[in-house]
């Protein structure tokens, strides 16, 4: 018996590989990039007073800058960013509260609370599991 244990390190470096693999190929998702088509972006790309978010880790890959009100299931419009997230910087200057699951709902686990912060996700066991997120507290 020497089935591997799950870790966040195992997951992280599954998730880099998919992601790197993904890299390799022309970038045609649009929608959200950046004017100009570029989709490697970093932390200056997000606007003050904006919540971004990243599908790479620390601020890089493709950028989503959340609707104000927040953003009830990120499945939707394509792309879809439902369990993505690997980075984001709530510039807001206000607490949101992040989901697991769409729709606000906490089915798969706690919500995550973020104030005025950046970093990865994976910090607060939420790598590539958000799945909703909206101004306010948990
Ligand atoms: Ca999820």
């Amino acid at each position: 018996m020497c089935a591997a244990r799950y870790s966040p390190q195992s997951r992280a470096s599954l998730s880099s590989s998919a992601a790197n693999a993904r890299r390799t190929r022309p970038d045609q998702r649009g929608g959200d990039l950046l004017p100009g088509g570029a989709s490697i972006t970093n932390y200056d790309d997000c606007p003050v007073g904006r919540f971004c978010v990243w599908d790479h880790l620390n601020g890089y890959g493709s950028i989503k800058i959340i609707d104000p009100g927040g953003d009830a299931d990120l499945r939707s419009p394509a792309p879809d960013w439902n369990d993505r997230i690997r980075s984001l910087w709530n510039r807001t200057g206000n607490v949101w509260c992040t989901f697991r699951d769409i729709n606000y709902a906490s089915l798969s686990g706690d919500p995550w609370p973020v104030g005025n912060w950046r970093g990865n996700t994976a910090q607060y066991n939420m790598d590539m599991k958000i799945s909703s997120l909206r101004p306010g507290r948990c």
